[in-house]
């Protein structure tokens, strides 16, 4: 094969692997709201940055960063100029979005490169045919946060959101640009299994040619633990020009250390390819041996039964809006491990790479939720066709990105939609499909306020519940919140016997500071006693396997008169410091062990 393709197999150092190119654009950018929408229309994108445009950092909503702009809904600018290193020529080169709320055009150099929708998932564009080399450049963004009752999620205006949290504005998530030779890996996407002593790692790498003729290829698939190399493939092939092929292969990692909780151990997988006068591309994706099932009632960790401890979260900080930055993960994660947490969901959206990192870092068993919050009230139609294919790129999105991660053991398709209605249906069937077709590894779910009425529990592998009695009805009466929970979970669980329920909701805001004896709503003690009642009922139904608490912490919220400027139904305030239930929580999620 070797000699066949042409490749001198010898040369290649174990070591090599090929650098991509990356040029990292956070930093202040112009900046100018355009209210009246003129900008695409006086084409300001081919324009000279006329000197009165503002300053804004990137990567952070706009809100936070000037109180002018605090309560701004609709079309904003933003650009700045960069520098395109000359040898970057001939490659593949795109323009990376982490994040943009909500909708983003993208021009560079005149060049119109092309627009998304959705404020949670990465999207990017091939920027290489606009680019001039060895010189500046400049990026324009046009960048649209304007809900309607047909934008995910929906809404009619910054304190008419269909959904309880506020809504920022902006590019808050990284962006860069990214440049490959011609032929590269596209995608790698890695499941994996027990076999005995052994793990299962089956790999699927998606090379892509655009050099234009037929190229003799290395493929070299490697296993790191650390810096040892564990499992190893290699192997020469063709790749035809113009052309995209999957190569799929299966490595054995001998006595391998299953990732859990108690010990996340993290492998490496570096896929490369080689080809011609030592040009190359190389990937890498961090993974952990793991199985995730859902059987007889029971979600399944590396065949054991787990329990779920922790949170509902959102990504909120005073300023840096829904940049969480890499300080306030950590100290968040510190936080939750302290507490003796192994679980989030990701409440309501896909969080940020980093923060997924971290969950896979600590052993956290994630929920992952897509940005489909707030489908009921004002929405017309749950079944409509623009709302369908919006939902289903989004749940793509969202999947394509962390598929690989041992952090994420389950899919939520929603929160708190309208499945009372049988029209929802529909939409979870398709939200589903798209799920399972980009990774059908995972158990499916979404979080329902319904209860009883809900049309589409028998459509989930698990049931998850958000429930608030004693906080939004029989306020002020725990006894009968605690009897009213225990009997809808019990006729809940009659009805789906063989599912598997967490409870993904449950809290009550405490004003931070605010005491009361005997306890009373909206002082801490209240909080700590709600949570306290939830998780004894929640313990004693062997069939939930899982609590999450609503929420970690304050966060920020449009103005309403059930909210005071935050929601505060964290057990921490807005900027981490503890409340009365942080100690309650702590005895409640200590003395509650992950294995059931
Ligand atoms: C809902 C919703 C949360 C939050 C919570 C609350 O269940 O899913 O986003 O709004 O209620 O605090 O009322």
């Amino acid at each position: 094969m070797g000699k066949e393709a042409g490749f001198k197999v010898a040369e290649m150092s174990v070591e090599e692997r090929f650098e991509r190119g990356l040029l990292n654009l956070s930093g202040f950018w112009s900046f100018k709201i355009d209210p009246e929408r003129r900008g695409e229309r006086e084409k300001w994108f081919e324009q000279d940055l006329p000197a009165n445009w503002d300053r804004i950092y990137v990567p952070s909503p706009w809100n936070e960063q000037d109180s002018a702009y605090t309560w701004y809904m609709g079309t904003a600018w933003y650009s700045r100029d960069f520098y395109a290193p000359a040898d970057w020529r001939g490659r593949i080169v795109a323009l990376c979005f982490e994040g943009v709320n909500y909708r983003a055009k993208v021009w560079v150099n005149n060049f119109y490169l092309g627009e998304h929708e959705g404020g949670f998932t990465p999207f990017s564009f091939r920027a290489e045919n606009a680019l001039r080399f060895g010189e500046d450049n400049r990026v324009f963004v046009m960048v649209d946060n304007t809900l309607t009752k047909k934008t995910i999620p929906p809404g009619e205006g910054m304190n008419r959101t269909y959904f309880d949290f506020f809504h920022y504005g902006g590019i808050h998530r990284e962006t860069y640009l990214l440049s490959t030779p011609r032929l590269y890996i596209d995608d790698a996407t890695l499941r994996t299994d027990i076999d005995g002593v052994n793990g299962v790692v089956d790999i699927d790498a998606q090379i892509v040619n655009e050099t234009g003729s037929k190229q003799s290829c290395k493929l070299v698939l490697k296993i790191f633990d650390g810096n040892k190399v564990v499992a190893e493939e290699r192997e020469a092939l063709v790749s035809e020009a113009s052309s995209s092929r999957t190569v799929s292969r299966r490595l054995i990692v001998k006595n391998a250390k299953l990732w859990c909780p108690e010990n996340p151990h993290l492998y490496k997988l570096r896929v490369t390819v080689a080809y011609g006068e030592n040009e190359g591309d190389s990937v890498e994706t961090r993974f952990g041996i793991r199985t995730i099932k859902v059987e007889n009632g029971r979600i399944l960790l590396n065949g054991r039964p787990v329990f779920l401890k922790g949170f509902g979260r959102h990504e909120d900080f005073p300023i840096l809006g829904k940049t969480l930055t890499g300080a306030i993960l950590r100290k968040d994660f510190g936080l939750m491990r302290e507490l003796g947490c192994n679980s989030f969901r990701t409440s309501h959206y896909p969080y940020s790479r980093m923060h997924l990192d971290l969950a896979d870092e600590y052993g956290f068993l994630v929920i992952l939720e897509m940005p489909t919050v707030g489908l009921w009230q004002g929405v017309e139609k749950l079944d409509d066709p623009e709302i369908i294919e919006k939902v289903r790129r989004m749940t793509r999105e969202a999947v394509q990105r962390d598929k690989n991660r041992p952090s994420v053991i389950m899919y939520s398709l929603f929160n708190e939609p309208d499945s009372q209605k049988e029209e929802f249906r529909a939409l979870f069937k398709e939200a589903a499909e798209e799920a399972r077709k980009n990774d059908p590894t995972r158990p499916i779910t979404f979080a329902s306020c319904r209860h009883l009425e809900d049309k589409a529990l028998d459509m989930v592998d698990v049931l998850c519940f958000n429930f608030y009695y004693g906080w939004y009805t029989l306020c002020g009466d725990l006894e009968a919140a605690s009897r009213t929970l225990s009997d809808t979970l019990d006729k809940l669980h009659e009805k789906h016997p063989d599912k598997p329920i967490i409870v993904t909701e449950f809290g009550a805001d405490a004003i931070a500071g605010v005491h009361r004896d005997p306890p009373e709503m909206w002082s801490e003690e209240y909080q700590a006693e709600l949570i306290e009642t939830y998780w004894r009922v929640i313990r004693s139904k062997k069939y939930v396997v899982g609590g999450h608490i609503w929420n970690f912490a304050d966060f920020r919220v449009g103005q309403s008169p059930g909210r005071t400027t935050l929601n505060r139904k964290g057990v921490f305030t807005r900027t981490r410091n503890p409340k009365l239930s942080v100690k309650k929580v702590r005895e409640l999620f200590t003395s509650t062990p992950t294995y059931c």
